[in-house]
């Protein structure tokens, strides 16, 4: 059984007629567009704010309305996968390199609806390398800057080159080990001049969607 197809297509339940919905990224929430996309074929009425390029992309192809940023108050959905989920509600995020879209259009939502399949669910965040969004001028001070709050970080790297993300910086990929206060390193980080923004999601998701193997899925609330 798929439990990211499971997840994703599990949360759409949750998106009404008219809504404003954030759309995220990777292969979880892939399966929540491709069904919006079949319902906005059946007259589901919505509009769709992506987070990403690759997002943008496919939610075209797919025939559903999208709308700028700038033209809206408030976002009434958000649906999006996670690199790991506490009991806390606390998200790592960031493994596909959305983090800063991500965060922004979750944090002016009603409501975050978190996707993932049963390996995203852990007791402690920290196993999955903490994704870190920085500027080009400078990565190289900037990292060592975050090296100080006790992890090594990583710059990112696709096909032998920098990774670049959709807003034209760096990631670093930082490993902390266990993160057992997630929100006061998610301040620390953003104070350092050169981080954009970090993958730590802390009082932002409210439910936690998570597909399982065994074809059954949880939410939790
Ligand atoms: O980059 C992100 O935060 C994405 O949501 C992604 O990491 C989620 O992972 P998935 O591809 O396993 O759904």
């Amino acid at each position: 059984m798929n439990a990211k197809k499971l997840a994703g297509e599990k949360a759409v339940e949750f998106i009404k007629d008219g809504m404003i919905v954030g759309l995220g990224t990777g292969s979880t929430v892939h399966w929540s567009i491709l069904k919006l996309g079949e319902l906005v074929k059946q007259s589901l009425t919505i509009k769709g704010v992506p987070t990403s390029k690759q997002t943008e992309q496919l939610a075209k192809e797919l025939g559903i309305p999208l709308v700028n940023m700038s033209s809206i108050e408030q976002i009434d959905i958000t649906i999006d996968g996670a690199d790991e989920a506490n009991p806390e509600f606390e998200l790592i995020k960031g493994g596909g390199g959305a983090l800063l879209r991500e965060k922004m259009v979750a944090s002016i939502s009603k409501r975050m609806i978190v996707v993932m399949d049963e390996t995203k669910y852990v007791a402690h965040l920290g196993k999955f390398p903490l994704p870190v969004e920085i500027t080009q001028f400078g990565w190289e001070m900037t990292s060592k800057q975050v090296s100080t709050l006790g992890c090594e970080p990583k710059l990112r790297v696709e096909n032998n080159l920098s990774f670049i993300t959709d807003n034209g910086n760096y990631i670093l990929d930082c490993h902390f080990g266990e993160i057992l206060d997630a929100k006061r390193l998610n301040e620390e980080l953003n104070m350092i001049p050169g981080v954009v923004e970090n993958g730590l999601f802390v009082n932002i998701a409210d439910t936690m969607v998570i597909g399982n193997s065994d074809g059954h899925v949880e939410i939790i609330h």
